[in-house]
């Protein structure tokens, strides 16, 4: 019985920028008012994380335990927690479902407000956090999940209890990257049959937007990206052609001229799946004029910005973003759990290495190769 009690647990923490994750045992205090302690069991490294640790993020501190793809058991919950229970499979949610802030009764956004202040700070809605190394220093938690620890503790609001059919060593991605392309795909651009469609960066963000697309019926999916590896996996993912920047393009052509010519005039909908703001210029000027949109789902570097020609929009092309898929974690996640179950969500297919949780920075390496989309840890092992 460990309810109530600190828990003893291996985790990776982050001390400092650049340097790799140390495997650790640390302390996980008890889940406090409205917070739910979880036994993670299967996480995937994103490339936020490998952003945050690499100390280009202005908002990273440390000593922090990263990891937001996650998935596992709740082990014991705090006072007043009512959506979920001890033995509740659940997926860690870094974009939180109050159902009660301005945000989420808007029925505008995802985006939720309830423990947004806290969770950029690296605490708990208290103000404090729940991790503490050997030395009895206090650890950062990261976006809201931490899920580099056998056990963590996240907000009520930060969490869903899914179908426990559903394999936690594969629906772990329905945490980020997965959830986001395919949201992406169906509720922010909400494309429809018939839509033709660029997508720009072959990824497990950009390849899902492809399988959004693909369910839809879309008519055209374009991928662009500068690596050639990636075209079997546009293929396999739905698109229906394939272009390289670098190698596919007359003398002089650019890739938005190429885009125009091949679509009669230009996409109905792009999507920026690269985090590069050049990029992302080139997806909006690719749109139709009168109705194309294009949707930012890359996260640019820090202090970047994106840059048109306002006749662009004047024109009727349409600028949107996209978090989290606009998808709302503890509403809409069960119905992906549904299409997953289903065979219209692609899942498994996305996970191209599996390892130990001791092997995490490893994980960190695979994602700087091109035929890794997604490595799964087994934080058992
Ligand atoms: P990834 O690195 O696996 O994929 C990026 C792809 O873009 C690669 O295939 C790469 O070859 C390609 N690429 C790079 N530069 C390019 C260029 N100039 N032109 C065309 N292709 C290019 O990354 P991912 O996991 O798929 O994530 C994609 C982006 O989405 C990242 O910026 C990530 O931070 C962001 N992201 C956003 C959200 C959100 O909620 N908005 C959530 C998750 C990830
Ligand atoms: O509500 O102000 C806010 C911030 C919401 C966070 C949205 C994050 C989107 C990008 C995350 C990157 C990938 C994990
Ligand atoms: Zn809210």
């Amino acid at each position: 019985m460990t309810a109530g009690k600190p828990i003893k647990c291996i985790a990776a923490v982050a001390y400092e920028a650049g340097k790799p994750l140390t495997v650790e045992e640390i302390t996980v205090d008890p889940p406090k008012a409205h917070e739910v302690r979880v036994k993670i069991d299967y996480t995937a490294v994103c490339h936020t994380d490998a952003y945050t640790l690499s100390g280009v993020d202005p908002e990273g501190a440390f000593p922090a335990i990263l990891g937001h793809e996650g998935a596992g058991i709740v082990e014991s919950v705090g006072e007043s927690v009512t959506n979920v229970k001890p033995g509740d499979h659940v997926i860690a949610l870094y974009t939180a479902e109050c159902q009660k802030c301005k945000f989420c009764t808007s029925n505008k956004t995802n985006l939720c407000s309830s423990v947004r202040a806290t969770q950029g700070k690296g605490v708990m809605p208290d103000g404090t956090s729940r991790f503490h190394n050997a030395k009895g220093e206090d650890l950062l938690h990261f976006m809201g999940c931490s899920t580099f620890s056998r056990y963590t503790v996240l907000a009520d609001v930060s969490v869903v209890a899914i179908d426990p059919k559903a394999p936690l060593e594969k629906v772990c991605l329905l945490g980020c990257g997965v959830t986001t392309g395919y949201g992406a795909a169906v509720k922010t651009a909400n494309v429809q049959k018939g839509d033709t469609v660029a997508v720009f960066g072959a990824g497990t963000v950009g390849l899902s937007v492809v399988q959004g697309a693909k369910v839809r019926g879309c008519s055209k999916i374009i991928v662009v990206d500068i690596n050639d590896d990636k075209k079997t996996w546009a293929s396999e993912f739905g698109a229906t052609d394939f272009i390289n920047p670098m190698k596919d393009l007359k003398k002089g052509e650019t890739i938005v001229d190429k885009l125009v010519e091949i679509t009669d005039g230009g996409l109905d909908f792009t999507f920026d799946c690269t985090g590069n703001v050049n990029v992302m210029r080139d997806a909006l000027e690719a749109c139709h004029k009168g109705w194309g949109q294009s949707i930012i789902i890359g996260v640019a570097a820090a202090g970047k910005e994106i840059s048109t020609r306002p006749f662009q929009l004047v024109t009727g092309r349409v600028w949107k973003g996209s978090a989290f898929g606009g998808i709302k974690g503890r509403s809409e996640m069960n119905g992906l759990i549904s299409d997953y179950f289903d065979g219209k969500l692609k899942v498994d297919e996305f996970i191209t290495h599996r390892r130990g949780f001791t092997e995490i920075n490893d994980a960190f390496e695979d994602l700087h190769h091109g035929d890794c989309l997604r490595t799964v840890l087994d934080l058992s092992k």
